[in-house]
This record gives structure tokens, C-alpha cells and sequence, in this order.
């Protein structure tokens, strides 16, 4: 059985750039009911029901006939992905974090163009992610639904849920408002940093 994770912060601690109405809406509808309707699905599958999200997610990918339980496992993961990936306080970039980005893209400001491209052109629903490859290198890639950059074998380092549901209430059809204020606001670089050290 799993859990809806507790979240890192107050759901009013997010305003101005998120209301807590939409945080009740989407970690305590929509994502709740990403884990129901997961366990509901597990609860006789003996193959699956004693695996890690992580291994349901890889082991349910590209079969049609486990599609519900992928979109629903993905989703709960994409989830709690996010919201570790959010902090109301404002955190500085690790030193050693700026270092690498400065790398990979030239600047922080060239990663949050990338991500915002790649937040703003997913058609519909799905993730934005910065991800990292086996050989250390970081690339930004988009996944449309509940995608996720680990069946690819990437391990994410962040992501911004560009679902309808994770701005509407607050942005209406403004998704790039949205995504520029969590990239301009809301980061939590050590959580990048942690996952860019594993
Ligand atoms: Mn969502």
C-alpha cells in the first residue's frame, strides 16, 4: 500500500505564485487519488504489489495491458517529485550545482530558458524535467502524461508539473507565468543538488 507523502511545507506558504486552494486541489484531490486509485489497481497483482513505485514504473512502461497502473504509479512518483522539487523559502544554488549548470549550458539563466521552452511546448498535459544521464550529463527533456524521465534511464533532478490542474485555478491559460514563477521563486536547489549527487 502506498502512502499520499507528506508535504516539505504549509500549503499557504507557497503565495503568492501558488494559492493554497490549488495546493489542497492538486496534492490533496488529484494526487490522493493518483494513490487510491494506484493501490486499488495493485491490490491482487501479486507480481506487482510488493515492488517500489520506482519498480512498478519500470517494469508496467510500453504494456498496454498495465497502462492504468503505469499512468497511476508515474503519477504518483511525477508528484511527490515536484513538490520536493518546490521550497517557499528562497534557496541559493549549491556552488557546485552552479558550477555544473554553468557547464552544461553556459549560464543559470540559459537552463531556466531551456526549461521554461521545454515547459511551455508540451502540447496538453505532462512534466518538464532537468535530468542527468549515467555519464553525468545534464539535459532538459519533457514528458507528455504521467512520462517519466526514468524509464529512459535517466535519473530527474527537478521537475514543474505543467498539467492544466497544477496552475489553472491561479493562472488560468497563463502557463508561462506559472513556470517562470517557480523557476524565478521557487527551487529547492538542494533537493536538485541531492539527486544531482546520487
Ligand atoms: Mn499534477
Amino acid at each position: 500500500m502506498f502512502k499520499l507523502n507528506n508535504l516539505n511545507f504549509e500549503k499557504n506558504s507557497l503565495l503568492p505564485y501558488i494559492s493554497e486552494k490549488t495546493i489542497e486541489f492538486h496534492y490533496g484531490k488529484h494526487h490522493q487519488t493518483y494513490v487510491n486509485k494506484l493501490n486499488d489497481l495493485i491490490k491482487d497483482n501479486d507480481e506487482l504489489n510488493n515492488l517500489s513505485l520506482e519498480e512498478i514504473i519500470k517494469k508496467t512502461a510500453n504494456n498496454q495491458d498495465l497502462v492504468a497502473i503505469f499512468n497511476n504509479a508515474a503519477q504518483v512518483y511525477n508528484h511527490d517529485f515536484f513538490w520536493q522539487s518546490l521550497s517557499p523559502k528562497k534557496i541559493s544554488i549549491p556552488e557546485e550545482l552552479l558550477l555544473k549548470i554553468n557547464e552544461s549550458f553556459g549560464s543559470i539563466e540559459k537552463l531556466k530558458e531551456e526549461l521554461t521552452q521545454a515547459a511551455t511546448s508540451q502540447f496538453g498535459s505532462g512534466w518538464a524535467w532537468l535530468v542527468k544521464d549515467n555519464s553525468n550529463n545534464l539535459s532538459i527533456v519533457k514528458t507528455s502524461n504521467a512520462n517519466c524521465p526514468i524509464t529512459e534511464n535517466l535519473i530527474p533532478l527537478f521537475t514543474i508539473d505543467v498539467w492544466e490542474h497544477a496552475y489553472y485555478l491561479d493562472y488560468q491559460n497563463k502557463r508561462p507565468e506559472f513556470v517562470k514563477n517557480i523557476l524565478d521563486n521557487l527551487v529547492n536547489w538542494e533537493f536538485v543538488l541531492k539527486n544531482y549527487k546520487k
